[in-house]
């Protein structure tokens, strides 16, 4: 197996950590989709990363799936339960913590408008999801380890993913103010292999 990745990408990393956490042997080819020449266009139709190339010569693309599919391999640790209740939990929370990202993405992109092509509207409005999904994250993490009863998973790894894009990304955005479960959870998971070896580098933005 092959996973395509970007070096800044959220998306990608939640893919490569679940990778990493369960010890699954993958390549990681390192792309860059703004490119004209990126690999990825070959891999996905949509152009973007992460995808995953099977040895079987199938694709399976979108950071969701791919994770989804990885959690069909015989190999543990479980990151998405099977309960149901507890898998919806999981996936609701990994959709706010990407919700988080496409956010700070667009602002991004925004940002690489010329100043007086820039609309401040729109960079508002991305803004308040931020802050709306960090502090529901917050409040659903409040007096706890983990998200869900069934521990350590999928939601804690694509909420760690947001914090640290927004880190990477937007950082006059300090997260840290008024979230200490937030705070709690990402320093504790900062300190494991797969999280410290994935962390966001930059990469080379378009001029749209
Ligand atoms: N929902 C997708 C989002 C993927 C995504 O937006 N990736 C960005 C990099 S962070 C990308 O490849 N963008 C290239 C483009 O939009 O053309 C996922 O979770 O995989």
């Amino acid at each position: 197996m092959k996973l395509i990745i970007a070096k800044p990408s959220p998306y990608a990393r939640k893919a490569h950590i679940t990778l990493l956490e369960k010890s699954i042997d993958c390549d990681i080819i390192v792309d860059n989709p703004w490119l004209p020449d990126a690999k990825i266009a070959q891999a996905n139709p949509l152009a973007k990363v992460p995808a995953l190339l099977l040895d079987d010569g199938n694709v399976v693309h979108d950071s969701k799936v791919i994770v989804e599919y990885l959690e069909t391999l015989d190999a543990p640790p479980a990151l998405i339960p099977a309960e149901s209740q507890q898998r919806i939990a999981h996936k609701q929370l990994e959709t706010i913590a990407d919700g988080i990202c496409d956010a700070v993405v667009l602002i991004a992109l925004e940002r690489t408008r010329a100043a007086d092509k820039r609309s401040d509207a729109w960079l508002e409005r991305q803004r308040s999801k931020i802050i709306a999904g960090v502090a529901e994250l917050e409040r659903q993490l409040a007096g706890r380890e983990w998200f869900a009863d069934s521990g350590f998973g999928l939601a804690e790894i694509a909420t760690v993913c947001a914090l640290d894009y927004l880190d990477f990304r937007y950082p006059e955005y300090d997260w840290r103010t008024q979230v200490p479960a937030l705070v709690g959870l990402h320093d504790r998971l900062s300190r494991r292999h797969s999280f410290a070896a994935t962390m966001p580098q930059p990469q080379i933005l378009p001029g749209l």
